[in-house]
């Protein structure tokens, strides 16, 4: 398709000026085609920048390795560009968008020369759904377009849709390496030096512009970018929820159905536990999403969510059979992985894969041959896979994708879970009093920091309520103020009893020899079973000043879990939770100033009241 046979003037007009600035030799509109992404990925073969894989181990699959120095997110460089500081809150950088612009401009100039210019139109959700939005990627980057092929849907159908003259949110990207005349990538990942690196969002303007970064979350802009910051905008201020949530459907052993959302922040296991292989004899859990929720009441009152992704863009390292067999057969084939290790055997490899390196030797992320590890273990800093390595891989190959997944209505949901890596004090699971608890629940959400992080900091809590701190696209205490907003519109329109259960898990306590006392993986099924039994208002519980905690029992104990640790896991720690309390209150709570809703202060007054008893 060429520019001029597109319907939306206000799309032409946007592709034009970015032609104009960015300069590249041509311009391809994306038709999302299987032939398109086959071309995609020949042309970064061709460039060196991708190895096919064995097709007999790994059908239709690629490794690529990214610059040493493009592995990640890069959240120093990531802005939120609203006219005023403070509509960008005290935990998001900021810059006046004029002025970001105006820095950006220079950088994208002619930032595409020698390059093709590539148009994605997109649809995060479901063609055509009320609940799905569309976006408009411009990247010079044939990976990233091959890996939005598979992370949402793409192409002339959504171009359909649009219209000539619907609303999309227009994606601005740049590797920033414009090539000179007859110079090619020749096998060097391409971006820029990190001072130049920008992720931009303009909420008010609903744009995104990202330059210097081809790596996922930098560079795939439905995902980060479009369906958390600039959807947590859109979601504050046409009432719905836009969550960095993973969404699961639960069946119980007489047929019942329920779905459950969880926000955890990252090293979690959120996509092991979307993929969760229940223990519990009878239950069953499938994946409606793994990382992302969008959610609006529907007529009943009901709130229903969405998965507005198409695929799973995963932590690779730490996955294996035993962790998550559904995502190691999810990604069989037709996968593109980036930072792996590659075998001898033309196969990928990574830290606790759970097997040892075929063959002699294994070239590692950064291309270098090593002697192949007998173990799945290397030592920290030596890794053949980047710690942050990843596997992009169609969510319809997951054996355990819910039917449902592609319903454009979404899924009702019954509750919703919080969680963190807290060795000492947070119970196994803990449901919220009331909405507003639940709120409380959500803006305290964290992670210990542990050693695996260079930090000084170990030991203590790093807070990322809803563990949306690097993904929201406005203050953070107006957020606060959007959760309680959510409770209060289903108050008033007679919803209230509809609205999904709140609880806090946590599966990584810990005992004085520094040992995890919960097995987790898929023996948190016996929580999941007692969440989904509270959601019926069954469930023995107890009611204690921190929440309703399961009663004596009531979580059958799994095997090699002792009597002592079963209630050390469901314990009260009055002194623990008094230092809990006094952190947020003078640590956490602070950060957020006046935007602070008077509601959780006066909760977190409760919370303290009742552990004075
Ligand atoms: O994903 C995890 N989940 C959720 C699974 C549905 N992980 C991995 C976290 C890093 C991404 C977990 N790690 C979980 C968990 O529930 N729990 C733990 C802690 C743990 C680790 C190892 C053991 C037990 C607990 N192994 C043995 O006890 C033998
Ligand atoms: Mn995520």
């Amino acid at each position: 398709m060429k520019i001029d046979e597109l319907k939306h003037a206000g799309l032409k007009r946007w592709i034009e000026e970015a032609k104009t600035l960015m300069t590249p030799d041509s311009v391809e509109i994306c038709d999302g085609s299987a032939a398109e992404y086959d071309r995609m990925i020949k042309i970064t073969v061709d460039a060196k920048l991708a190895t096919v894989l064995n097709e007999s181990k790994r059908p239709g699959s690629v490794l690529f390795r990214s610059d040493p120095s493009d592995v990640a997110r890069v959240e120093d460089r990531t802005y939120i560009a609203s006219k005023n500081k403070e509509d960008a809150g005290p935990t998001n950088n900021w810059m006046d968008p004029a002025e970001l612009k105006q820095k950006m401009r220079a950088l994208y100039k002619g930032s595409m020369r020698g390059r093709v210019m590539y148009v994605i139109p997109f649809s995060m959700g479901q063609i055509g759904s009320n609940i799905a939005k569309i976006g408009v990627e411009i990247t010079d980057s044939p990976y990233v377009v091959a890996n939005m092929h598979i992370m949402a849907r793409v192409g002339t159908k959504v171009l359909d849709v649009l219209g000539a003259d619907g609303f999309f949110v227009p994606c601005l990207h740049s590797v920033g390496k414009p090539l000179a005349p007859g110079e090619t990538d020749n096998g060097k990942w391409p971006c820029a030096p990190m001072a130049d690196k920008y992720i931009s969002h303009f909420p008010e303007t609903r744009e995104i512009w990202s330059y210097g970064s081809g790596y996922g979350g930098n560079a795939l802009l439905g995902k980060k970018c479009l369906a958390l910051r600039i959807a947590s905008v859109l979601a504050r201020d046409e009432g719905w929820l836009a969550e960095h949530m993973l969404i699961l459907k639960i069946t119980n052993p007489e047929g019942e159905v329920k779905y459950i959302a969880g926000a955890f922040p990252s090293a979690c296991g959120k996509t092991n536990l979307a993929m969760l292989i229940p223990t519990l004899p009878g239950w069953k859990v499938e994946t409606v999403g793994d990382d992302i929720a969008w959610m609006k009441f529907g007529k009943d009152g009901r709130l229903y969510a969405i998965n507005p992704e198409a695929g799973f863009f995963g932590v690779a390292p730490g996955t294996n059979d035993e962790s998550n067999h559904n995502a190691m057969e999810t990604i069989k084939k037709n996968t593109i992985f980036t930072n792996c290790g590659l075998t001898e055997d033309g196969d990928i490899w990574w830290e606790q894969i759970g097997y040892g390196a075929p063959g002699k030797e294994i070239i590692d992320w950064k291309g270098v041959k090593r002697p192949a590890p007998k173990t799945d273990k290397s030592p920290k800093g030596e890794e053949i896979a980047h710690p942050n390595a990843r596997f992009t891989a169609p969510a319809k190959q997951c054996p355990c994708i819910a039917k449902e997944w592609e319903d454009p209505a979404g899924v009702p949901i019954s509750a919703f879970l919080f969680g963190g890596r807290r060795p000492k004090t947070i119970p196994l699971v803990n449901q919220s009093k009331s909405w507003i608890h639940g709120v409380f629940m959500g803006s305290i959400v964290g992670s210990e920091v542990t050693a695996a992080v260079i930090s000084d900091q170990v030991g203590q809590v790093r807070r990322d309520p809803f563990a949306m701190l690097p993904f929201c696209g406005y203050n953070m205490g107006d957020y606060f103020k959007h959760w309680i907003k959510i409770g209060k519109t289903a108050e008033e329109k007679g919803w209230a009893d509809k609205l999904p259960k709140i609880f806090f898990v946590n599966w990584f306590r810990k005992n004085e020899q520094d040992k995890f006392i919960w097995p987790g993986y898929g023996e948190n099924s016996r929580v999941l079973a007692w969440i989904f039994d509270r959601c019926d208002g069954k469930g023995k519980s107890l009611e204690t000043p921190i929440g309703t905690l399961p009663a004596a029992g009531a979580i059958e104990r799994p095997a090699g879990v002792s009597e002592q640790d079963m209630a050390e896991l469901l314990r009260v720690d009055i002194d623990g939770w008094k230092k809990e309390i006094e952190d947020v209150r003078k640590n956490h709570y602070p950060k957020f100033g006046s935007h602070l809703p008077d509601e959780l202060k006066s909760e977190l007054e409760a919370i303290e009241k009742r552990l004075e008893g």
